[in-house]
C-alpha cells in the first residue's frame, strides 16, 4: 500500500506501492539519455516521447538512443510477461532512473510516473529525483472517456491533444462518438452523402439565421475527419496505450444519416435538414434488409479504420412509438414472429452483433440493449441510468462500464461560479467525481434485488464485480462550443476517473488526492491544457452593511489551503491577509483574492470592485435557480462575435430567486435579460413546464417579494426576442429588510427560452 511517500509525490493517478530507496538522489540534466534497448521500436518512440516532455516541461534535453544502458540516465528495460499488461516498475537510485515492464502499456506508463516526478515542482532545467522504488499496476483494464464529436465537431489535432492528456492519466479507452442526430463525422466509401449532407448543420438561432457573405446562405455549422486523419488519429492513440471505440450511433439518434439517405428511415419521412436540436428526436432506423445492407457497410469499414476489439453502436434512446406507427416495421415484425418494438429493438442489435461477431468484434451499447430479450454473451454494456442495469448486466453474464449520469456526465458544470464554462446546470464537482467506486456503484433503494434473478441479495457480489471492466467519463458536447472549453469540462474531472480507474480502492483519499491538484495544473498548464480550477478558485460575494459599506463573503469550493486577499486591487501574495471571516469593507474598494497552497498561489486571482451598485447585482449563477429537472447554464443567443455570457436557466421552471435580500432604500430594478432558441427535443415533456400567467398580453417577468408566490412588485414586458442582451427596468415600491426575491417569466410561450442575465437592484443613492 502507498504510504506517505506517494503522497508527497503528487502523481496522478496514486501508484499502487512506492517505497522510498537508499542512496542519494538522482539528477536528470541537459544531455542525459534515455535508452531503449536495440529492436524495441516501442520503448524507442515512447523515449522520444519522454524528451519531448521534458523539453515542453522544463527546458530539459534528454536525449533518446537505442541500447548503450550503461551510460543512460534513464533505462526503459524489458522483463517476460504478458503483453497486455499494463503495470510496470519504476525504481530510481544509483545514479539512474530504470523503468521496467513487459509490455509496451508498461513502459509507457511507467515514462507518464517519470514525467510526472519530473514537474512535480515548478522549476525548469535540471530536476532533481529522490530515490524511491516504484511498483504499479491498474485496479480496472477500462478507464475511458468518451467524445463526442457529433453535436460539436473538434479538430482532429484536439483529439490527438486529448489522446495526450488521457495518456499522462493513464486513461486508455476513447470512445468516440461520431455520429448522432446533429452530425455525421466519417466518410464511409459509397456513401458520399453521409459526410456531404450528413456533417453540416444551421446551428439554431433567435430569429433568422446567419448568412455566409459568399453564398447568401445560412452558415452550416459542421465538419468530418477524412480517412487520413482517423488513421492517424487510430496510430497516435495506439502509441499512447489507448483504444479508441468508435461509436456508430443506431437504431435512434441518426438523423444525421437518414437525412442523408431517406430511405433508411422508419415510416416517418425524415425531416429535411439535419437537426440543432438536442435531446430525444423522433425518427429510427427502419428493419429491413437495405437498413441492415447499409449498417453492415458503414461498420465493415469502421472496423477497417479502427483496430480495436470493441465497436460501440449506442443503442439508447430509441423512439419506439416511431416503429410503432409505421406500417412497413409492423409487418417486418409480424414476418419476423417479433411480440413488440422492444422485443424488435432486441433483434435488431442481436443482428448487429452478428455482423460484429462474425469480423472478430465485440459489441457494447448503452444500458437500453438490456430491453427486449437476451443479448448475445460477449456484448458489453454501458450503465448510464444508474448502477441497477449494470447490476443486471452482470447478473446476465455481460461485461458492464460503469459511466452513471449525472456523475460521469462531464458536460455538466463542474462549479457554481459564473466563470464556469456552458452546460447543463447541476454541478458535478471533482469531489462528486471522486468519490465514486466503480467497483461499487451506488444503488438506488428501489432496487434491492434484480430483475433478471430476484432471489439473489442486493449489491454486487463477488461475481458481478468481475463483469465490471471498469469506468467513463462521457464528455457530450451539447452546449460545449469551443475546444478550450472541452479541455476544461474534461479536466481535472478526468484525472478523478483516472485514479478511480487505476488506484486500489483502499488507497483512494480525497483531501490526498485534492492536496495533488496543484502540482496537476502546474504541470499540465505547461502542455497547454487549461484545466477547470474550480476547486481553488474563489467566489466573492458582497452585500450591503450600512451607509459606505459591505460586508464581503470568500470562499472556494473546496476550502483547501488558504485564501488571501488586498483591497487595493493588487493581486494577493502568500503574505498578504488571510482570509478567517465575512469582512466588512469600505465601498467603493477593489478587492483581489486567490487560494494559496503555502506560498504557492494555487488558483487565479479573482478582481471584484465594490460600489453601492456592484453590492446589488447578481447575475443568474449567483442566484437560486426555482426547482425542476432541467437545469442548463445556456449561452445567450448575440450577433455574430460578440461575446456570449452564459445564462444558468431552470428550463421547466423559468424562475430565479435571490435570497436574503436588504430591500432598504431600494427603489428600482433592472434587469438583463436574453432569449435563446427553445431547441430541445422533450418530448412530452414540453407538457410539464411550469407556465405563469402574464399580467399583460405578451411575455413578462415578474417580480414577487417573499418568495415566486408572494406579492407582485413589477412586471416588465420582455418584448420581442432578439439576439443580444437587453435592460428592462422598473420602479419598485419601497420595501425594508430583508427577504427572498422571485423574478419568473410568465406568458404562454415556452419558446424561446428567455433567460436573466442579471438582476440589479437600485438603490435611491445611486439613482
Ligand atoms: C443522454 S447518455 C444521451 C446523450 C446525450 C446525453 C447528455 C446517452 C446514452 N444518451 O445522447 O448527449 O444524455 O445530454
Amino acid at each position: 500500500m502507498a504510504g506517505p511517500v506517494a503522497a508527497g509525490l503528487d502523481i496522478v493517478p496514486r501508484p499502487l506501492a512506492v517505497e522510498a530507496a537508499a542512496g542519494p538522489p538522482v539528477t536528470l540534466v541537459s544531455g542525459a539519455r534515455i535508452a531503449a534497448a536495440p529492436g524495441d521500436a516501442s520503448a524507442l518512440r515512447t523515449a522520444r516521447w519522454l524528451a519531448a516532455l521534458a523539453m515542453q516541461s522544463r527546458d530539459l534535453r534528454l536525449i533518446p538512443e537505442v541500447g548503450r544502458a550503461g551510460s543512460s540516465s534513464v533505462v526503459l528495460r524489458r522483463r517476460r510477461g504478458p503483453a497486455d499488461n499494463e503495470a510496470y516498475d519504476l525504481a530510481i537510485g544509483h545514479g539512474r532512473v530504470v523503468i521496467t515492464a513487459s509490455s509496451d502499456a508498461g513502459l509507457l506508463y511507467g515514462v507518464v510516473t517519470l514525467w510526472q516526478l519530473m514537474t512535480a515542482d515548478d522549476g525548469r532545467g535540471p530536476v532533481r529525483l529522490a530515490s524511491v522504488q516504484i511498483a504499479d499496476a491498474p485496479r480496472f483494464p477500462w478507464r475511458g472517456m468518451l467524445l463526442d464529436s457529433a453535436r460539436h465537431f473538434q479538430s482532429a489535432a484536439f483529439v490527438e491533444r486529448t489522446i495526450d492528456w488521457m495518456a499522462l492519466h493513464k486513461l486508455n479507452v476513447l470512445q468516440w462518438h461520431l455520429t448522432d442526430d446533429q452530425g455525421w463525422r466519417l466518410p464511409i466509401a459509397g456513401y458520399p452523402r453521409l459526410t456531404q449532407v450528413g456533417a453540416w448543420r444551421v446551428p439554431a438561432t433567435v430569429g433568422p439565421p446567419a448568412l455566409d457573405p459568399r453564398t447568401g446562405k445560412p452558415m452550416l455549422y459542421g465538419g468530418f475527419y477524412t480517412a487520413a486523419e482517423i488513421r492517424a488519429i487510430v496510430a497516435h492513440a495506439e502509441a499512447r496505450n489507448i483504444t479508441i471505440v468508435p461509436e456508430i450511433e443506431m437504431p435512434g439518434h441518426a438523423v444525421a444519416a437518414l437525412l442523408a439517405y431517406p430511405e433508411l428511415s422508419a415510416g416517418t419521412p425524415p425531416p429535411r435538414s439535419v437537426q440543432s436540436d438536442w435531446g430525444i428526436l423522433p425518427y429510427a432506423y427502419g428493419v429491413d434488409d437495405k437498413v441492415f445492407a447499409f449498417l453492415d457497410r458503414v461498420l465493415g469499414q469502421v472496423i477497417a479504420l479502427f483496430p480495436g476489439r470493441i465497436i460501440a453502436i449506442g443503442g439508447d434512446e430509441v423512439p419506439l412509438d416511431i416503429w410503432k406507427a409505421s406500417p412497413a416495421v409492423q409487418a417486418r415484425m409480424k414476418a419476423l414472429g417479433v411480440a413488440d418494438e422492444a422485443a424488435l429493438q432486441n433483434y435488431f442489435i442481436r443482428r448487429i452483433d452478428s455482423y460484429l461477431a462474425a469480423h472478430g468484434r465485440r459489441l457494447i451499447g448503452w444500458e437500453e440493449i438490456l430491453k427486449g430479450g437476451p443479448l448475445p454473451r460477449g456484448a458489453v454494456v454501458t450503465s448510464w441510468q444508474g448502477a441497477s442495469s449494470a447490476l443486471d448486466a452482470a447478473r446476465a453474464g455481460h461485461d458492464v462500464v460503469i459511466a452513471i449520469a449525472p456523475t460521469l456526465y462531464f458536460d455538466n458544470r463542474q462549479g457554481a461560479l459564473p466563470s464556469e464554462p456552458p452546460g447543463r446546470g447541476w454541478v458535478v464537482s471533482l469531489k462528486d467525481v471522486y468519490s465514486l467506486d466503480p467497483g461499487a456503484p451506488p444503488l438506488p433503494p428501489s432496487a434491492p434485488t434484480s430483475a433478471a434473478s430476484p432471489s439473489r441479495p442486493p449489491g454486487f457480489s463477488e461475481a458481478d464485480r468481475a463483469h465490471i471492466l471498469g469506468l467513463q467519463g462521457n464528455m457530450w458536447s451539447e452546449h460545449i462550443r469551443t475546444e478550450d472549453r472541452m479541455a476544461a469540462m474534461t479536466f481535472p474531472r478526468a484525472a478523478a476517473v483516472a485514479e478511480a480507474g487505476w488506484t486500489a480502492q483502499a488507497d483512494r483519499d480525497w483531501p490526498d488526492f485534492l492536496s495533488r491538484m496543484p502540482a496537476e495544473f502546474a504541470r499540465f498548464s505547461r502542455l497547454g491544457l487549461a484545466e477547470d480550477e474550480s476547486v481553488f478558485t474563489v467566489g466573492a460575494t458582497a452585500d450591503p452593511a450600512g451607509p459606505g459599506r459591505a460586508r464581503l463573503a470568500l470562499a472556494s469550493q473546496t476550502g483547501h489551503g488558504q485564501i488571501r486577499y488586498s483591497l487595493d486591487g493588487t493581486a494577493p501574495t502568500a503574505v498578504s491577509p488571510a482570509y478567517a471571516a465575512p469582512l466588512a469593507v469600505k465601498i467603493p474598494s477593489r478587492v483581489a483574492a486567490a487560494s494559496f497552497d503555502g506560498p504557492r498561489r494555487i488558483s487565479p486571482v479573482v478582481r471584484e470592485s465594490l460600489d453601492p451598485l456592484s453590492i446589488r447585482r447578481r447575475v443568474s449563477q449567483e442566484l437560486t435557480l426555482c426547482p425542476g429537472t432541467l437545469p442548463l447554464d445556456l449561452e445567450a443567443s448575440v450577433p455574430p462575435g460578440q461575446p456570449r455570457p452564459a445564462m444558468l436557466v431552470e428550463v421547466m421552471n423559468l424562475c430565479w430567486i435571490w435570497p436574503g435580500v436588504d430591500l432598504t432604500g431600494v427603489n428600482a430594478v433592472r434587469l438583463e435579460v436574453g432569449a435563446m432558441p427553445f431547441n430541445l427535443q422533450l418530448g412530452a415533456d414540453v407538457n410539464r413546464i411550469v407556465r405563469r400567467t402574464s399580467t399583460s398580453n405578451g411575455m413578462e417577468i415578474q417580480v414577487r417579494i417573499d418568495g415566486c408566490e408572494g406579492a407582485l412588485l413589477a412586471a416588465l414586458p420582455l418584448g420581442p426576442a432578439k439576439p443580444g442582451l437587453s435592460e428592462l427596468s422598473s420602479a419598485l415600491p419601497p420595501r425594508s429588510g430583508v427577504h427572498d426575491l422571485c423574478f419568473a417569466v410568465a406568458g404562454d410561450s415556452h419558446d424561446p427560452i428567455w433567460g436573466l442575465n442579471a438582476v440589479q437592484l437600485v438603490p435611491q443613492e445611486a439613482r
